[in-house]
């Protein structure tokens, strides 16, 4: 947090899970997304992390937060990016003693409902913990609505690319539906983070790269029927650049 930021209030309700989304401009979205997150289990907490949004919705998403206990808003000043948001989600989130982070988009494409299955998938009953579970529309039962063929094509591409150029263990290493185990982020570097869009698969690789597992679970991604899209041109290039530098560490070590 830095020295213009604004933070809901501090004294959180104790907590395990902390579900997280970064937002940029969903006022359309935010007062629903609360709702359904904070209607998908009784112990979850939600933490938004706003960019100082134009269209206000970490002013309403603070307000909200005044009766609210379970939310808490943070809103950046003066830095974008939705990867540097996550991360500092995640710093937030165990600063404030909580174990797991479950990180979704704030547009709905992302089903609240399936947060219970996510968590359910980290720690099998009876089977082996899991440091990231994906919710994944490349698994059997997975599935994506409403995209138009040029978005399918892109996003199989990057995750093609991760899963055999960067040598990631995953299908779906693009989206930004997971459940994390924290006590994971003391395996890696945290300096390096891909700070944009990129930030998705950058952390897949230095999970599995330190020894991390990651599991998929099969998810419906619905593409977003309010609010616009912030993954523009200058973002995709950005990306681009991202992945090309994972793959020259991948293969050429530097
Ligand atoms: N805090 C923060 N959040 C961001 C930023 N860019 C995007 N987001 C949020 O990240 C999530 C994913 O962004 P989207 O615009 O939905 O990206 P996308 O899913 O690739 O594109 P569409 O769904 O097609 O619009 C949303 O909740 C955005 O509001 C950013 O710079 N800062
Ligand atoms: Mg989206």
């Amino acid at each position: 947090m830095a020295e213009n930021d604004l933070l809901s209030r501090d004294d959180w309700p104790a907590g395990q899970v902390l579900v997280q989304a970064a937002t940029y401009n969903e006022r359309e979205n935010i007062a629903a997304l609360i709702d359904a997150v904070l209607a998908a289990g009784p112990d979850l907490q939600l933490l938004i992390v706003d960019d100082d949004s134009p269209d206000g919705t970490g002013r309403f998403a603070l307000d909200v937060a005044e009766r609210e206990p379970r939310l808490h808003v943070l809103v950046r000043r003066g830095r974008r990016g939705l990867g540097s948001a996550i991360l500092e989600g995640f710093m937030t989130a165990r600063a404030h003693g909580f174990e797991v982070s479950v990180n979704m988009d704030a547009d709905f494409s992302h089903d609240p409902a399936d947060i219970p299955r996510l968590l359910a998938a980290l720690d099998p009953a009876g089977g082996r913990p899991a440091d990231i579970a994906i919710g994944s529309r490349r698994v059997a039962g997975g599935r994506t609505i409403g995209w138009p063929l040029s978005r399918h094509v892109a996003s199989r591409l990057v995750c093609w690319f991760t899963r055999w150029v960067l040598w990631v263990p995953a299908l779906d290493s693009s989206g930004g539906f997971r459940a994390v185990r924290l006590s994971t982020l003391d395996r890696i570097d945290r300096e390096k983070f891909a700070q944009g869009y990129a930030f998705q698969e950058d952390f897949l690789w230095r999970v599995h790269r330190a020894g991390g597992r990651i599991v998929e679970v099969p998810i419906t991604f619905t593409d977003r029927t309010r609010g616009s899209s912030k993954a523009d041109f200058a973002e995709t290039r950005r990306s681009i650049g991202e992945l090309l530098h994972l793959a020259r560490i991948t293969w050429l070590g530097i």
